[in-house]
């Protein structure tokens, strides 16, 4: 089906402001012509930001004590800080692909970094299908312009993936995950062409076209979505200051290098949107794709009292700092413990513009409701619906990896598939740092939530499950 038929058919249209309203998992109905009340019917403009690899611990508002990010900082003084928000999974494909479709990895298509699919075979990564609806297009379906800067990652030129064929109107940055891995590649893409970076360390060229970016769409509504590639190796910065006389590794100080460098450029942003009169009516998202990874991050403690890091479903792998500020919307310097993730910002950004959340396309096909639950209500001070439960699997079908994972309150729950197979239990509020497995003393609450794993889990030909999609029905 054609990507326009299908949106139709899926009733993502315009004109449908305010009066959808939508009943969470829990049940609770929250009317968004209520919110719109709030929000005084004018749409704002949103900017989610998304670091690479950055760690819970890694800014200063979340904990951080060498390195300095007085911009991120400020953001969480002069807005909201989360701090039980979690990643779609604990790599950066997933990640972007629950983010996009607002399905966690149980439900999504991409559900693992490029190489793991067992059925693309395609240039790049695996791309998102003509089916898949994304963020964007909600945007679009109202009227906004749309872009991405920075490292895409769910399908290049000449697949349905490309962000221009997935609502996005421009998009300027890395076209797939490895290119990524080089912060001085010869050339970038703007929409389907290359452009050459003449040398320049990428992450500059980035930050200045945002800012050419909001100059030129100031006057109408804009979705910008900067899936910046810092922290992410290789740490090579142009330069490591202010951290050049400490008497740290190498590695170490261009890793607070860059952090601060990207801490610079979100604050560089913020002061264009004061100084382009848009502020009051722009929100602004931070957070990062997954947990830390690299020696610099051990140094500086990236995952802080978490277990694990990137590649792990313990809380250092998917536990991400979220920041939200909106002025006059989002209370200052407030905090909030609610449980959220990353596929909550489809229905989020839904609310945001008025519209119901579209359904979403399983592997099969079938058509089904988002998992995510707009975080519309806690950012006003709302009451807010809460998940039943999290979830998220990853495929990797070696030794270690394949595994799932449930949040359902308190408990924590982690099945691994591969070497060594177990399933492990966790208490999060005696135990935040996932050190004692109470699996056996609490053989009822891991059935449970082995149940959970088991119903959350649909089949996907590109990323089958290895043990649980071997076994016979
Ligand atoms: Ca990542
Ligand atoms: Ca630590």
């Amino acid at each position: 089906m054609k990507r326009r038929a299908f949106l139709k058919k899926c009733g993502v249209v315009a004109s449908a402001v305010g009066v959808c309203g939508i009943t969470s998992k829990a049940g609770i109905k929250i009317a968004n012509d209520t919110l719109h009340s709030i929000i005084g019917g004018r749409r704002p403009n949103v900017i989610y930001i998304m670091a690479d690899d950055l760690g819970y611990n890694d800014p200063g508002c979340y904990g951080q004590l060498k390195i300095q990010t007085p911009n991120l900082d400020k953001l969480a003084a002069e807005g909201m800080r989360f701090t039980q928000h979690y990643s779609g999974c604990h790599v950066c494909g997933p990640t972007r692909g629950s983010l996009m479709s607002g399905q966690h990895t149980g439900h999504a298509w991409i559900r693992g970094n490029p190489g793991q699919s067992q059925t693309w075979t395609g240039p790049g990564d695996p791309p998102l299908r003509d089916e898949d609806v994304t963020i964007a297009e909600i945007f679009k379906s109202v009227g906004y312009n749309t872009a991405c800067i920075g490292k895409w990652g769910l399908g290049s030129v000449t697949t349905t993936g490309h962000p221009n064929e997935v609502g996005f109107d421009y998009f300027y940055g890395y076209q797939t995950h490895v290119d990524a891995h080089s912060y001085y590649p010869a050339n970038l893409w703007r929409n389907t062409q290359q452009v050459a970076t003449n040398g320049v360390y990428t992450h500059e060229l980035l930050a200045e076209d945002v800012l050419n970016y909001i100059t030129d769409h100031k006057n109408k509504p804009f979705f910008l979505y900067l899936p910046y590639t810092i922290p992410h190796g290789p740490y090579n910065p142009p330069s490591d200051e202010p951290y050049s006389g400490e008497s740290w590794a190498q590695d170490t100080k261009d890793y607070a290098a860059m952090v601060t460098m990207m801490d610079a450029d979100i604050g560089e942003m913020m002061n264009l949107l004061k100084k382009l009169g848009i502020d009051d009516n722009t929100i602004v998202f931070f957070t990062s794709d997954n947990g830390p990874d690299g020696s610099p991050s051990t140094f500086f403690d990236s995952n802080g009292i978490l277990r694990g890091k990137k590649r792990d479903f313990y809380e250092g792998g998917v536990r991400a700092p979220l920041i939200a500020r909106w002025p006059g919307k989002i209370k200052p310097n407030s905090q909030t413990d609610h449980i959220s993730a990353h596929w909550d910002m489809f229905p989020t950004f839904a609310d945001l513009v008025g519209v119901k959340p579209p359904k979403g396309r399983w592997p099969d096909g079938s058509e089904h409701e988002t998992d995510g639950i707009s975080i519309l209500p806690v950012l006003l001070g709302k009451p807010q619906p809460k998940h039943e439960h999290l979830y998220w699997e990853w495929c990797r079908p070696d030794s270690y990896y394949p595994q799932q994972a449930v949040r359902k309150g308190k408990w924590k729950c982690i099945r691994f598939l591969g070497t060594n197979p177990r399933t492990e239990l966790y208490d999060l509020d005696t135990d935040i740092s996932e050190t004692t497995d109470l699996a056996a003393s609490n053989p009822a609450k891991v059935t449970e939530l082995e149940q959970i794993m088991d119903d959350e889990h649909v089949y996907n030909e590109q990323f089958p499950l290895p043990v649980i999609d071997d076994q016979p029905n």
